[in-house]
């Protein structure tokens, strides 16, 4: 039977991109809401790992299975660094949309060649027993005056990523996953996964098999 664990997020485009880029692994990736995880605690850290390992250690113990976590966010320089940790809720309670356009409007004085941007993700790994493993990738862009595309999710229809050449809501998945701050925490991830203490360590469960009965 293979290894079960946990992703804790709440978010379903995030989601999607963990299901499609770990399919290849041994794992039975499970979703927080299959196992009755629809809150997480509050996050209060000061860095994206900080909040990442809140949601996963919260996970790991509520549920007994090694759970792994994303936080993530965008930071544009012309607003010195903000939204950052704070991307999701940025401007208060809003829809996707009303959030892309009120970080236009903030950015309406900035000229075209002043509007660069990162995206940022940490991914933690968090076991019951308390291991802990970190991940984190980034990736460089340019937020556009205006939305282009449909896929993707959150700030991905304005912002434009120089490698690709179109912004993330014009892309692929695959396009998407091979620049994305996601992707390469992913793929760190994946390379660790392989290996023989990533097993052990996704071995540290507190729910039994389903052969062990
Ligand atoms: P969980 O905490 O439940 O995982 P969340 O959406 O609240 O979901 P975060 O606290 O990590 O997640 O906030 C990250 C926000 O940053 C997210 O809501 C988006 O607005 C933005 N973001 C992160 N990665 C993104 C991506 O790949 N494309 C577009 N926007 C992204």
């Amino acid at each position: 039977m293979s290894l079960q664990l946990l992703l804790a997020t709440s978010n379903k485009g995030k989601l999607q991109e963990f299901q499609e880029a770990l399919s290849s692994l041994d794992i039975e990736l499970v979703s927080a809401t299959e196992k009755g995880v629809t809150r997480f605690p509050e996050e209060q850290g000061s860095s994206y790992a900080e909040n990442a390992l809140l949601k996963a250690g919260y996970a790991a113990l509520a549920t007994g299975l090694p759970s792994i976590a994303d936080d993530s966010g965008l930071e544009v320089a012309a607003l010195d660094g903000s939204p950052g940790i704070y991307s999701a809720r940025f401007g208060g309670d809003l829809s996707n949309g009303e959030r892309i356009a009120y970080l236009l409007n903030k950015m309406r004085e900035v000229p075209r060649g002043a509007r660069s941007a990162r995206f940022v993700c940490a991914i933690v790994l968090a076991t019951p027993s308390g291991q802990i493993k970190t991940f984190e990738g980034e990736c460089a862009g340019e937020i556009l005056e205006g939305p282009r595309g449909e896929g993707g999710f959150g700030y991905d229809p304005i912002f434009f990523s120089p490698e690709l050449n179109k912004t993330f809501a014009e892309a692929s998945k695959e396009e998407k996953r091979r620049v994305s701050h996601r992707g390469r925490a992913l793929k760190q991830f994946l390379d660790w996964a392989l290996t023989p203490t990533a097993k052990r360590t996704m071995k540290d469960t507190l729910v039994p098999a389903e052969d062990d009965y």
